[in-house]
């Protein structure tokens, strides 16, 4: 046998993966449940002979096929953004043709032709956190409901959220005793979106932030650590409990949620066409599953929240050519499929061209730094080891102040006291990505920054007397005193496109006239105007929920009333 698909056939007929009649299901359920029958839950298959082991991974719950492709060669999803070397059993597979290239208009035409084969109340495009939440929400309000996921796992760019997501009047805040209000938290994502973003959106998010965190526990999520973001006045960045990374998190507990609430999920499923009726109303959409093929499924609403575009290089180059060759820390998920989709039919767009640099990826690599490593109390400091910007200031100007420094790239320094309060710190000298140094001095000599010490005590003083006379960082949690000390590299690239599918309050869709298109709601990083010229860190995450449920509510709200 020279594939997975032969060994097992040889062993036990097609039907140990496979149903009969030999059917493949688009989400591979399946086929992944029986594997899991037969080798184990993901913790029973633990290496410890491997030095990452891909079961154990921040995808969550990712499928068993996503990597081990039964008729064609096997990939390790981990790759997309990390470099493991690491063996996959019948590596020597040949590779087929990558079933979702481009668009075949030709098929999406038949398929049209053909009418529908299934009709539901409302279709949500993209199973990321507003994808999720909208398709929650539309299931509680009544509606008949799936969820299209066109890759062979779900969570987007939301599974890998760092830092956190931002709410003000929340019991958390209350607890630690932050005083914080709707009016400051909206001041703050104007002022961080240069004035630029649309204030009846922000107001809204805003106002139900808080009930968008509430709204997350409900389904079970743990959001009481609370820390600092970029651009904020205050502690309102709502994170689990010991600082762990919050998208996993969110994205496992609305899978769950969503599983709980029979919301149907499909996997491997691309929408590649949004239908509409003669009055221009949406009919329903055209799905290219990765094992049925086109067709046309009828609904009164979708939802597009399919993301941005960060790892559209075509796009990237089109609407900010400066940024074409920088790195992204997106997933390979983020192509921009909803705003080609709505565009296509007629939909307007709002500060397409705005994309957010974030100033920490780690350099030479597709790994986010979190902003809240900064919050935590890291600094930064240039490859001499002065420090250059106040690091609490918002992303745009950092990552701007990084590149005007030599090299065009940034250290972040911190202690002990950091690792001990921040989880993914861990994560990264797992990564190997941390330089280590016992005293300040060794950590300077092993980075060749020479100024480090200087630059350590000057801050430790700042830090003792609550004034940063450098650079007015107004606030400075920890000193650097506890070894070992710790450096890492770290270099602005692509996170976040600001810009996309024009939507008003209600998250309709609107058309060139600014007039709302009957049946089609987006929510998520597909919308644009939220934020601006600059999102705040720990405001997207509030976007997908607070947008992602209203989208969710009025869609079957929509189909319903039909
Ligand atoms: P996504 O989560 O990207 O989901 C979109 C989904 O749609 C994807 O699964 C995609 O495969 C699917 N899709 C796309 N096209 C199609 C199609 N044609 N058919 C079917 N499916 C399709 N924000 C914060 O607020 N706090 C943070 O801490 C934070 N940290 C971040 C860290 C990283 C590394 C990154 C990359 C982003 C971070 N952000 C953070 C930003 C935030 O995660 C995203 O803006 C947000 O999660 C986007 O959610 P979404 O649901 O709109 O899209
Ligand atoms: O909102 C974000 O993108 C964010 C908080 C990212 C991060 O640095 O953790």
């Amino acid at each position: 046998s020279d594939n997975l698909a032969s060994f097992h056939a040889e062993m036990d007929s097609c039907q140990s993966c496979h149903t009969k009649p030999l059917k493949v299901s688009d989400s591979e359920t399946h086929e992944n449940a029986q594997c899991k029958s037969c080798h184990g839950d993901y913790a029973e298959l633990a290496n410890d002979k491997l030095h990452f082991d891909p079961h154990t991974s921040h995808l969550g719950d990712i499928n068993c096929t996503s990597c081990h492709s039964g008729h064609d060669k096997p990939q390790l999803t981990c790759n997309n953004c990390h470099n493991f070397d690491m063996e996959m059993p019948f590596a020597e597979t040949k590779a087929k043709k990558k079933w979702d290239g481009a668009w075949d208009q030709e098929k999406i035409q038949k398929a049209i032709d053909k009418g529908p084969v299934e009709t539901v109340d409302v279709i949500v495009v993209g199973a990321g956190s507003a994808g999720f939440n909208a398709a929650i929400s539309a299931k509680m309000a009544g509606a008949k409901v799936v969820l299209f996921e066109k890759a062979a796992y779900t969570g987007g760019n939301s599974m890998l959220a760092a830092g956190g997501i931002n709410a003000v009047g929340t019991p958390q805040q209350k607890k630690k005793g932050i005083e914080d209000k709707v009016e400051w938290y909206y001041e703050d994502a104007m002022k961080g979106g240069r004035y630029q973003n649309d204030p009846k959106l922000v107001h809204i998010l805003a106002e139900q932030s808080a009930d968008a965190v509430k709204w997350l526990e409900s389904l079970g999520a743990n959001l009481n650590d609370l820390k600092r973001s970029g651009g904020a006045r205050v502690e309102r960045t709502h994170r689990p409990s010991g600082g762990a990374s919050v998208g996993p998190h969110i994205v496992d507990t609305l899978r769950k949620a969503a599983k709980e609430r029979d919301v149907d999920v499909r996997l491997n499923s691309r929408i590649e066409k949004i239908v509409l009726n003669d009055d221009k109303s949406v009919a329903g959409v055209v799905v290219h599953g990765r094992h049925s093929g086109y067709n046309m499924v009828a609904a009164d609403s979708v939802v597009l929240a399919t993301g941005g575009y960060g790892m559209n290089k075509e796009m990237i180059a089109y609407y900010r050519p400066t940024m074409k060759d920088m790195t992204s820390s997106n997933n390979v998920t983020a192509t921009g499929d909803g705003i080609l989709l709505a565009k296509e039919i007629g939909a307007s767009m709002t500060d397409i061209d705005w994309v957010q640099a974030h100033p920490t990826i780690g350099k030479d690599s597709r790994i986010l730094i979190s902003e809240t490593v900064r919050g935590v109390g890291a600094i930064m400091v240039n490859t001499d080891g002065e420090r250059f910007i106040d690091e609490l200031t918002t992303r745009d100007r950092a990552s701007d102040a990084i590149l005007k420094q030599k090299d065009q790239y940034a250290w972040l320094v911190f202690d002990e006291q950091l690792v001990a309060k921040k989880k993914m710190v861990r994560g990264y000298d797992h990564l190997g990505m941390l330089s280590k140094g016992n005293t300040i001095e060794e950590l300077a000599k092993i980075t060749g920054m020479s100024k480090l010490s200087k630059t350590a005590s000057d801050y430790n003083k700042y830090q003792a007397a609550g004034k940063d006379d450098a650079f007015g960082r107004d606030d400075m949690p920890l000193n650097l005193t506890k070894p070992p000390f710790y450096a890492v590299k770290v270099a602005p690239g692509i996170h976040h496109t600001m810009g996309g599918v024009a939507v008003d309050t209600d998250a309709n869709v609107l058309n060139l006239q600014s007039w709302k298109m009957s049946g089609l709601f987006a929510a998520g990083e597909v919308t644009g105007g939220l934020h601006g010229f600059n999102r705040l860190g720990g405001n997207a995450i509030a976007d997908t929920v607070v947008f992602g449920r209203i989208a969710g509510e009025n869609a079957a709200k929509h189909a319903l009333e039909k």
